[in-house]
């Protein structure tokens, strides 16, 4: 069995991100949360470039970087690939990730965006993007959040 950690931040879409490819791989992992006003000394010793989560601990060796992370999780357990197989759709799952990255809006990250989306409309009370303009976008979100891995480790909005 692996020891696997990973240090995460439940305001992080970054850490959502690779919460979400472990859970969907069914990959067992022990989950630390990480207050970023006061970061762990472990953290900053597995990040010690960027300071940042998410960190996956593989027996007690760190790999830092949400898009690293999960091409590890590939090449580990192939036979649960978060990412599609043939290299038209990995090109463009990819293209996806990164424009998550860049954008944050895309992929699975932009579903924990879409979550945070309707978190701040809720405690700001006001809407931040026309459901009626972007029709598709908000089935989309929704049909995300309806899938049971998705909707059980959605951070709580308490
Ligand atoms: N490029 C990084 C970005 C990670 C990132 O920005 N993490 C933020 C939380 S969303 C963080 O740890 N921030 C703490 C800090 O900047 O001090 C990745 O993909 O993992």
């Amino acid at each position: 069995m692996e020891d696997l950690k990973l240090h995460g931040a439940w305001t992080s879409p970054y850490g959502q991100y690779v919460l979400w490819a472990l859970k969907l791989e069914g990959i067992p992992f022990e989950y630390i949360e990480e207050h970023l006003s006061n970061k762990s000394d472990l953290l900053l010793q597995y990040n010690p470039v960027h300071n940042k989560i998410p960190v996956l601990v593989n027996g007690g060796r760190p790999i830092c970087e949400s898009t690293v992370i999960i091409e590890f999780l590939e090449e580990k357990w192939p036979q649960h690939p978060p990412m599609p197989s043939h290299t038209q759709g990995r090109a463009m799952a990819w293209f996806c990730a990164k424009l998550a990255q860049e954008k944050i809006i895309a992929d699975i990250a932009s579903g924990s965006v879409a979550h945070w989306m309707s978190f701040i409309e809720e405690v700001l009370k006001l809407k931040l993007f026309n459901a009626e303009k972007f029709r598709r976008l908000q089935c989309w979100m929704e049909n995300f959040k309806k899938v049971p891995m998705i909707r059980e480790n959605l951070p709580d909005h308490e």
